[in-house]
């Protein structure tokens, strides 16, 4: 990319509530017209027309920019939502999450993990062996923005990932996200699943495992959702981890590998 790049960000509310939210780094002739599209996506977002969108335009330093590898995708399919939520549980555990705060992690999406059980804007931060969470602000959360693919990295990603049945907007936002979450200071996975209602595919990733695609983890219908980042924090300087998640840019310049899928379902077994 050459030129001056861009950070956009769009976060839109209802009442107060998260409604959605999207970060991009691009150049500036595209600009506009993203502003544009995230701001339509605001207001066509299925889980509540919002009442506030914000959209916002910083220019990022180029030589603050660091330049990664996406994690490779591998495939999951389950039968349904608790095969799905069994399967995370064990895939946090073998990145390191003890197998009592996996659970945990899982609950605390499963009810919602803002206030008064509200779908919350950001991630929760969460310490791996005790379950303590760590983001200051438990409405918000910590919200990983400036991450992005290079164009080139995008024209050769999103043919492979239709051909792959993956071409949903969602896979390559998500994908790109938890490329820069695996890339942070004493960050052991993360679990996720959104917050639309008619999304149920979610997925853990963690450095050793990559992005591990689970077909089901919540019911139909179901609008909650959120991520839990987890941290070993013996290891970990709380503001140096949010300061790079919210604040350093990251652009993936290649891409990773597809894997085979895999049934784990049970009637597969
Ligand atoms: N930083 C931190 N947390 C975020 C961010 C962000 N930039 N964006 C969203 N969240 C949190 C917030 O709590 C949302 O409610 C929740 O995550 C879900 O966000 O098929 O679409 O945008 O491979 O609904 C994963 C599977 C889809 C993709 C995830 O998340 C696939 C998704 P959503
Ligand atoms: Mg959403």
């Amino acid at each position: 990319m050459e030129g001056s790049l861009y950070s956009v960000r769009m976060r839109a509310s209802k009442r107060g509530c998260h409604v959605c939210g999207a970060e991009r780094i691009v150049a500036e002739s595209e600009v506009v017209k993203l502003t544009a599209d995230l701001t339509r996506r605001a207001l066509h977002a299925g889980n509540g027309k919002p009442d506030e969108v914000h959209c916002t335009v910083e220019r990022v330093a180029a030589e603050a920019i660091s330049y990664f590898r996406l994690p490779d995708i591998t495939i999951n399919r389950v039968d349904d939502y608790r095969e799905g939520r069994d399967l995370a549980e064990q895939l946090m555990v073998k990145a390191g999450v003890s197998q009592a705060v996996a659970g945990q992690a899982v609950s605390l999406l499963a009810r919602g993990a803002g206030p008064d059980g509200q779908v919350m804007r950001g991630a929760v931060i969460m310490d791996m062996a005790s379950g303590q969470r760590l983001e200051e602000v438990p409405a918000r959360g910590v919200r990983v923005s400036r991450m992005d693919l290079t164009s080139n990295c995008r024209a050769e990603l999103e043919p492979l990932l239709s051909g792959a049945g993956l071409g949903h907007r969602r896979v390559i936002e998500a994908l790109t996200l938890a490329g820069k979450v695996m890339r942070a200071p004493g960050i052991v996975a993360e679990l996720c699943w959104s917050d639309d209602p008619l999304y149920t595919t979610g997925y853990v990733a963690a450095p050793q495992l990559g992005y591990q695609r689970i077909s089901a983890l919540k019911e139909p219908g179901d609008p909650l959702g959120g991520r839990v980042l987890f941290v070993d924090s013996r290891l970990v300087d709380l503001k140096e981890l949010v300061d790079y998640l919210e604040l350093r840019p990251v652009l993936f310049e290649t891409i990773g590998q597809i894997l085979p899928a895999q049934d784990r379902g049970t009637d597969h077994a």
